[in-house]
């Protein structure tokens, strides 16, 4: 069995898998590329080795010479982390063929739901309601896709088998409108993918997307850490994620749990992975896709169970049995992820590229940062613009969206601008507040201006700027992170609610 593991990826995601590996007393080797020569993950690690130029393609997604490092510094184990090369099922088994162990699934179970369609097709047979739409797993020819769009109705949604995460998606309102946005989309598709397969869904809106972590060991055990709640998102990008959901009890969470686990159950799922759902208005559910890997917002689990997820994924591949049967395991308070993202809320989220200046991190009760950069890092262009995922813990939703806005305002970077007034503007917003957000609720709602706007303190926000500008000039200070105002309407107005909802 292996004692060294090669983390095949960088960030964030890298230290949080060096940290497991080394409470687990296992070696790390961590890769680097020429962007990355004085990364987080590089210094954490026992070894680093550089693998090429910056251009991912060119370093963390060459599957060989990852393969190459792992036999040379003698690591047993591969971990992927999430993304790069995550969800290949190529990769994974070219790393079992190397007699190394893969840290994931088995590659049929990557490669079964890494096609969508095939999928649908599989959870389909084993009793798992998806939403509305074609069946099978062949491909589907434009003539076949016009026969069955009616009767699916409008609106409804194109998207790729080989996509997820809503990349090559069309929405399409009426029979008329279906050959150029099937064209539009195939070819995206054929572009992103190399592979210009499509299938039909009905389009649900209003509907929130919540999806439910999985273990499986290697002895028929499979369980459900709760669900994670992730709606709030922006071009299909999640910003702000919460465990447990607000608009789940415990009756449809154990339901939806015991399809999650069906669900993987179909694929022979082995390791940790998770199941999306959509969630419409009368709290019917419907399997979306399965993402075969780790996930970024794996955090928030991690606080509201004791479970360190990453942990078990290593003592699962090492052959353990799962040390937590699912009468044991127990959702504890709440716990919120604020992803910061190096990119500026006020110019339509540009990435923000150049040397971090200064970073003092949020720390205290029920505090967590993850993350890969420190002062003195320069951040690229050639990666994402993930920077540090801020995750609170509190014993109620309230506690931890008050430890949250504390925790946003302790935090200082500078240098590069970031996300952080976007998320204490949605912690401010009353919708959010009483949880009564969906999948649209960013793009169509929220605005930063509309936020802004009826702030009484302008004046004080141009005078302290100025005071900036002045005392750090050659350095570009990002935006003011403004103190919460002492407002209890809010919380006067959730208690409201609270009391309005209770049953
Ligand atoms: C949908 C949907 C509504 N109806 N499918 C986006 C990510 C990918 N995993 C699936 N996604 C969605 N699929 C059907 N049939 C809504 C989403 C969705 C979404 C759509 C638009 C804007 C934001 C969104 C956030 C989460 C999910």
């Amino acid at each position: 069995m292996f004692n060294k593991v090669l983390i095949a990826n960088r960030g964030e995601i890298a230290v949080r898998i060096i940290r497991a590996c080394r409470e687990l007393g296992l070696g790390t080797v961590a890769v680097f590329s020429d962007a990355d020569r004085e990364a987080l993950h590089v210094r954490y690690a026992d070894e680093a080795y550089y693998i090429g130029s910056s251009h991912a393609r060119d370093s963390y997604l060459r599957g060989d010479k990852l393969i190459a490092i792992a036999k040379q510094s003698g690591a047993g184990a591969v971990h992927p982390g999430y993304g790069f090369l995550a969800e290949r099922d190529d990769f994974a088994h070219m790393v079992q063929d190397a007699g190394l162990v893969f840290i994931g699934p088995r590659p049929s179970a990557i490669a079964a739901m890494g096609d969508k369609a095939t999928a649908r097709a599989m959870v389909t047979k084993a009793g798992v309601p998806v939403v509305p739409g074609t069946e099978g797993e062949g491909s589907l020819s434009d003539e076949e896709i016009a026969d069955i769009a009616p009767k699916i109705g409008f609106p409804l949604l194109i998207k790729a088998t080989a996509g997820g995460g809503g990349r090559g998606m069309r929405e399409v309102k009426s029979q008329a409108e279906l050959p150029d946005l099937l064209r539009a989309a195939r070819q995206e598709a054929e572009s992103a993918f190399g592979d210009g397969n499509v299938y039909l869904e009905k389009l649900l809106t209003k509907a929130r997307h919540i999806e439910f972590q999985i273990l499986a060991d290697d002895h028929g055990n499979i369980i459900h850490l709760g669900e994670r709640e992730c709606s709030l998102q922006r071009r299909h990008q999640k910003l702000l994620e919460e465990s447990p959901s607000p608009f789940l009890d415990d009756e449809l969470r154990k339901e939806m749990g015991q399809v999650a686990i069906k669900a993987s159950a179909a694929v022979d799922y082995l390791n940790a992975g998770t199941i999306e759902f959509l969630v419409d208005e009368d709290q019917k559910f419907y399997f979306l896709e399965m993402n075969t890997r780790l996930q970024v917002e794996h955090p928030v689990t991690e606080m509201v169970t004791g479970i360190d997820i990453v942990k078990e994924q290593i003592r699962i591949s090492r052959g353990r049995k799962l040390r937590t049967k699912q009468k044991d395991v127990r959702l504890q308070g709440w716990a919120i992820e604020c992803r910061i993202n190096a990119e500026d809320p006020y110019n339509d989220f540009l990435p923000s590229t150049g040397k971090i200046t200064q970073s003092l991190l949020p720390t205290g009760p029920g505090v967590r940062v993850d993350t890969g950069v420190y002062a003195g890092f320069e951040i690229s262009p050639y990666y994402d613009s993930l920077i540090s995922k801020l995750i609170c813990w509190g014993e109620t939703r309230g506690e931890a969206i008050l430890r949250m806005r504390r925790a946003l305002e302790e935090y200082r970077i500078l240098g590069v601008k970031t996300n952080i007034p976007f998320h204490q503007n949605i912690l401010a917003s009353t919708r959010f507040i009483a949880g009564r957000y969906d999948t649209r609720f960013v793009e169509e709602r929220f605005s930063m201006d509309q936020a802004e706007a009826g702030k009484k303190n302008l004046a004080a926000i141009a005078a302290l700027m100025a005071t900036i500008v002045a005392h750090r000039e050659g350095q570009r200070a990002s935006q003011i992170v403004r103190k919460s105002e002492r407002d209890t309407s809010n919380w006067k107005w959730m208690g409201r609610w609270e009391r309005v909802n209770r049953s």
